[in-house]
């Protein structure tokens, strides 16, 4: 094997290890802020997706999520926490704050009203 191919092999590599990594990778993962008042605080702006899209919180401690949506396409017009039994509508271009106490650990996928977009709520 020549240098050429090992170079197009390892170039192969890089790409599926991409490819694997965008899908099933976690792309940005944030541990809420204490805010003064004890409260647990994440903005997340909610465009294509959301970002961040694992949000780590500790359990039995209020936690408010800042979704602010920075589009209109209607695929992520709502935001639903089916573990906490949370579902809410988005307005476009505003901020749109979802509070509750987390009172299990684990970790729950939060999703738009299709099930398209993804996040994660990691309860510690
Ligand atoms: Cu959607």
């Amino acid at each position: 094997m020549d240098t050429a191919e090992l170079l197009v092999i390892i170039g192969a590599l890089a790409m599926i290890a991409m490819v694997i990594w965008y899908f099933f990778g976690e792309r940005e993962k944030v541990s809420a802020a204490m805010t003064d008042a004890g409260v647990q605080e994440v903005k997340i702006t909610v465009k294509g997706g959301y970002s961040p899209d694992v949000i780590v919180v500790k359990r039995g401690v209020p936690v408010k999520l800042d979704f602010f949506r920075d589009e209109t396409a209607s695929c992520s017009d709502q935001v639903i926490f089916g573990d906490f039994g949370i579902a809410r509508d988005l307005p476009p271009y505003k901020t749109t704050a979802i509070e509750f106490t987390p009172d299990k650990a684990g970790e729950f996928t939060f999703t738009c009203g299709m099930n398209m977009l993804r996040g994660k709520l990691v309860v510690t």
